[in-house]
């Protein structure tokens, strides 16, 4: 049985070694609406080494009809080296993450759940 100190302890670990994801208070807000139209806007550009405030804005279900279902909802998922994402963003809901951008060059922003369906990609320029 593992404590709850040690559980903490080994959870504060792995945040601190395995992400880009961040406690510092952002620098940079940026507001994203997500759709099966795909992601707006679909170029988003930031300084390199700034803490950035992504809020992403769900318009619809996406693939699922309802919420029980699994895939209701649309990520936000930046691919490596980032390999952060926010999941199940129902309709109308906004969900944040913040995130230190120290990765230059273009990155590809997606929803894994319809990106086969709907036109699901943004850039991600960090510069
Ligand atoms: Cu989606």
């Amino acid at each position: 049985m593992i404590s709850k100190k040690t559980l903490k302890l080994i959870l504060l670990l792995v945040f601190i070694l395995s992400c880009t994801k961040t406690q510092d208070s952002p620098d940079i807000v940026v507001d994203i609406k997500v759709s099966r139209d795909g992601y707006s806007p679909e170029k988003i550009e930031v300084p390199k080494g700034k803490v950035v405030l992504f809020r992403i804005t769900s318009a619809d279900e996406g693939l699922g009809e309802n919420e029980t279902l699994r895939y209701y909802g649309h990520c936000f998922y930046i691919m490596p080296p980032y390999d952060v994402m926010v999941e199940n963003i129902k309709k109308g809901e906004t969900k944040e993450i913040k995130i230190k951008m120290l990765y230059p060059g273009s990155h590809i922003i997606t929803c894994p759940y319809c990106s086969d369906y709907f036109p699901m990609k943004a850039d991600l320029i960090v510069k």
